[in-house]
């Protein structure tokens, strides 16, 4: 049944319409669940546009992303993958041997809810980045920028603490995070060795991993210690998330400089 409400209601047929946060100035987005979707979008050549949730809107399920598609919506950026895998019929990006789909499905768990978390704490100690040049400095001026500044911000800090304290990692100190944070980092260094990716060819896992990887690397942490332990530790993931940049993200520069969210990224 079509969605009410449509944010895109003159939709074109088989296009997706990506509704996400701003762009960032550090990152494309601070949303890894965006960062996701999008990355997704491009490994499968999906075509699509991003819409602007100007901070507002919101799925069904009262989070970014969401997308819509032939007039329906679709929340929670793995059901959205999900969906346009069987959609799209772009099974072959989950082709993987029995063994390396339990693998997979493991490293998802790793990466969405464990390693993403050091994220979530870092951001539940401190977002006010959020409102500089590396987040929304240029985008919230005004009274938009003084509310965010000063009252969205504590709120949504209030927020993450709490998330953190339900979910146990607000229970660990800041040196066991850490600890907890490399052992995933080796974990991933291990499966991608000498791989390209990391079960070979690219698959949707790899978005996923891009995408969790990258707030580590590109946006403010509690500890810069992760950041150091990837790039002296684990060179290989380095080199995988330049990889996935240069063939998925050649506007990543662009896009993070301009604020616009449909820079042309593939190449003509
Ligand atoms: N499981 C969701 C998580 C999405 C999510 O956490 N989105 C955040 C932004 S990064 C959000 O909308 N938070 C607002 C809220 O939860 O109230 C997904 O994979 O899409």
């Amino acid at each position: 049944m079509p969605s009410t409400n449509l944010i895109k209601p003159d939709w074109e047929k088989d296009h997706v319409y990506l509704i996400q946060f701003p762009r960032a100035g550090s990152i494309p987005t601070p949303s890894s669940y965006s960062l996701k979707v999008e990355t997704f979008l491009r490994i499968a050549n999906i075509p699509y546009t991003n819409i602007s949730n100007d901070f507002t809107k919101k799925s069904s399920k009262g989070q970014i992303p969401f997308i819509e598609l032939n007039g329906r919506q679709h929340a929670d950026s793995s059901l959205i993958i999900d969906h346009l895998v069987e959609h799209f019929e772009k099974t072959s990006l989950e082709f993987l041997s029995t063994s390396d789909k339990s693998t997979a499905r493991a490293f998802y768990t790793l990466l969405e809810h464990h390693l993403a978390w050091i994220t979530v704490y870092s951001r539940s100690l401190d977002s006010s980045w959020l409102a500089t040049d590396k987040g929304y400095g240029r985008i919230l001026t005004g009274v938009k920028g003084f509310a965010f500044k000063n009252l969205i911000l504590g709120q949504m800090t209030r927020k993450y603490r709490g998330n953190c304290m339900a979910q146990g990692i607000g229970h660990f100190t800041k040196e066991e995070i850490i600890g907890e944070a490399k052992k995933d980092i080796d974990a991933i260094s291990g499966q991608l060795g000498s791989k390209q990716f990391l079960f070979g060819d690219i698959k949707t896992i790899d978005a996923t991993a891009f995408a969790h990887l990258s707030q580590l690397l590109y946006t403010p942490q509690f500890s810069d210690e992760i950041k150091n332990y990837i790039e002296t530790s684990a060179p290989n993931v380095i080199d995988y998330i330049n990889r996935i940049k240069v063939q998925y993200w050649p506007d990543w520069d662009e896009t993070i400089s301009t604020a616009n969210m449909n820079t042309e990224w593939k190449k003509l």
